[in-house]
């Protein structure tokens, strides 16, 4: 303890290190200062080094790096905010740990209970405001014999039902002496840190019931998600023997890699033509740890016989109507069935799905290689996957740039990828990145981001980014891979939505909504020490990713592309069609080069 009279605040460091915590992300302000005079008092004075404290430039860059932490590690992500602004300001960042499933702890201030009631400065009513994104706990530190078990509640329930808890701690209770132990009167509690998630396992019966339908299917189709990422040698043997093939859910992207040749890649409006057609053909699905939302993608109700497996209940038989739905975690539950599942390796459906997916990469060759206006922007990502590290991990923000990861990048064994799924927040690559890297500095980290995330808030967290390289370079030799590009999509639109306006809606592109300006985001990134170029030419792109994979410093690609590429999913229905045909024709200032990207990408043939 570093004070004889240790605070609460002190008191909460210390148990968020007995749950071996080792980095935070924070922003100061006086609702937290008590916690922030702990932190210092611990980290400098005592220099303990337990403590990695990553400032931030804005509050919802906490709460998505902590998303981002726990989704890369496995571990709780932390965040600290103060009370009012910040608290508001973290909570996209935790909506997004939330509808992700991740397990995030976020402790915020509040002003000093002898004020509050008072519309005192920066008082908002924190337990509203946290209540829905906070709803497995939530409760505020009013006592000093609260703090050991509202630390350690929060920790378990946020592991335990892998979502976000939050503790408010008031301003004058962060200064109170701590109680340590409190005495053994009726009403105190005597709580202890520590949580293990128990094995998730579906009864002997149901897996005999699940390996009887599985065992019929002569077209076994398995979709793997998030769920499915701790589980990729299960995954691989229950398709290998099932004659299977794998389609992947975005958050799944690393389940399972993209170049074993029955791994049709991700499904969904932005997947593959090889997985939408495994989709149409299947006799049986297989859901492996997935809640992908996209139902219009998967067989028509009845056309398959379904088999699911899910940890969370309330994920079963949602999306599609299983015959079998196991809870259970994916991993143990997969390599429990595989005893009992008949070697179906002969059929030719596995060969079906082979060739799918070798005409959906010859595709995308072709794809890449058309021409547009200056730079298709599929020609960026294709160079990208020629080239990318062994043990990469990648990111990708809200955008077509979700879409060119989910289809387009072949990941390999031991490579990470994520975005934010359900919430599908713009704002979440660099972010993410930078977690990753923070956590992973050993390994090269990639973040594909459109302009207009850039815009939003990428350009902060690149000021997050340059400090946090410039720290690790004054501590030593800085990252032991030096690796950190940002690839941003210059397409001067909210392409994504430009094209879901047209293809959902039956608009045509509205400038007044769509158009971004055009900033120089290489030069931004070397105001800041780092490094980058612009590129506005094809020909320049291979050698753009070769400077960016080969600095030393992080480095942003300022990539010229063309809007007016299609993010369409693999097959467009009559109805989008007529959509799309009726946007073209209202007046769109974009139809005529749309309509040739259109025939150049082969969309149109189809
Ligand atoms: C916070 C937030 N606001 C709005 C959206 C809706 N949205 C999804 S993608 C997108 C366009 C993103 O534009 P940009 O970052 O430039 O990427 P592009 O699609 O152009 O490559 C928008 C507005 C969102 N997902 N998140
Ligand atoms: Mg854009």
């Amino acid at each position: 303890m570093p004070r004889s009279q240790p605070t609460v605040s002190d008191h909460l460091l210390q148990r968020l290190e007995a749950w071996n915590v080792r980095r935070i992300f924070a922003y100061p302000g006086d609702g937290i200062n008590g916690i922030m005079g702990a932190l210092r008092r611990v980290t400098e004075d005592d220099g303990n080094e337990r403590f990695d404290v990553v400032q931030v430039a804005h509050e919802e860059l906490a709460g998505l790096m902590a998303t981002a932490h726990a989704k890369f590690t496995g571990e709780v992500g932390v965040c600290l905010a103060t009370s009012g602004p910040g608290a508001i300001h973290l909570l996209n960042g935790l909506y997004d740990a939330k509808l992700d499933h991740q397990p995030v702890v976020a402790i915020v201030g509040q002003q000093a209970f002898a004020g509050v009631g008072g519309s005192t400065q920066q008082e908002t009513n924190l337990r509203s405001i946290l209540q829905d994104v906070a709803s497995a706990f939530l409760e505020t530190l009013s006592s000093p014999e609260q703090l050991r078990h509202l630390i350690d509640r929060a920790f378990r329930a946020a592991i335990g039902g892998r979502t976000v808890a939050a503790i408010i701690v008031p301003h004058d209770v962060q200064q109170k002496p701590a109680v340590l132990e409190p005495p053994q009167e009726h009403g105190r509690q005597h709580s202890a840190p520590g949580f293990v998630p128990p094995r998730l396992l579906p009864r002997d019966e149901e897996l005999r019931r699940a390996a009887a339908v599985l065992n019929a299917g002569r077209k076994v189709a398995i979709i793997a998600g998030a769920g499915a990422l701790h589980a990729t040698d299960e995954v691989i043997a229950v398709a290998e023997r099932l004659g299977a093939g794998v389609a992947k859910a975005l958050l799944g992207k690393a389940a399972v890699p993209d170049d074993l040749p029955f791994v049709t890649g991700s499904v969904g409006w932005l997947g593959t033509p090889a997985s939408n057609r495994m989709m149409r053909d299947c006799d049986t699905l297989l859901l492996v740890g997935t809640n992908f939302p996209y139902t219009e993608f998967l067989p028509e109700e009845g056309k398959a016989r379904g088999v699911q497996i899910d940890v969370e209940p309330r994920n079963l038989s949602l999306r599609y109507p299983m015959e079998v739905a196991l809870a259970g975690d994916s991993a143990e539950t997969l390599s429990a069935l595989l005893p009992l599942l008949g070697d179906h390796r002969a059929e030719s459906w596995r060969g079906d799905i082979e060739g799918w997916v070798r005409e959906s990469r010859a595709l995308t060759d072709r794809q890449a290689h058309a021409p547009a206006e200056p730079i298709n922007p599929l020609r960026v990502i294709w160079e990208l996957d020629q080239r990318l590290p062994d043990d990469a991990i990648l990111t990708a923000d809200s955008g077509t740039s979700a879409y060119w990861l989910g289809r387009d990048i072949r990941l390999r064994r031991g490579m990470k990828a994520s975005v934010s799924g359900s919430l599908a927040t713009m704002g979440c690559g660099v972010p993410y990145a930078l977690a990753a890297k923070l956590a992973f500095p050993e390994r090269p980290v990639i973040a594909l981001v459109g302009d207009g995330a850039m815009q939003m808030s990428g350009l902060s967290a690149l000021i997050d980014v340059a400090k946090r390289w410039k720290l690790a370079r004054a501590r030593g030799k800085g990252w032991p891979d030096q690796r950190f590009v940002v690839l941003v999509l210059n397409n001067r639109d909210l392409s994504y939505v430009t094209w879901e306006q047209r293809v959902m809606e039956g608009d045509p592109r509205y400038a007044a909504t769509q158009t971004l300006p055009d900033l120089a985001y290489a030069d931004f990134a070397r105001l800041l020490g780092l490094d980058g170029v612009r590129v506005e030419r094809p020909e320049d792109v291979a050698s753009a990713w070769e400077r960016a994979l080969a600095s030393d410093v992080p480095f942003v690609i300022d990539a010229v592309v063309d809007r007016n590429v299609p993010t369409l999913p693999p097959e467009l229905k009559a109805e989008q069609e007529d959509k799309l045909a009726k946007a073209l024709a209202s007046g769109d200032a974009d139809a005529d080069a749309v309509l040739d990207q259109l025939q150049l990408q082969e969309v149109t043939q189809r």
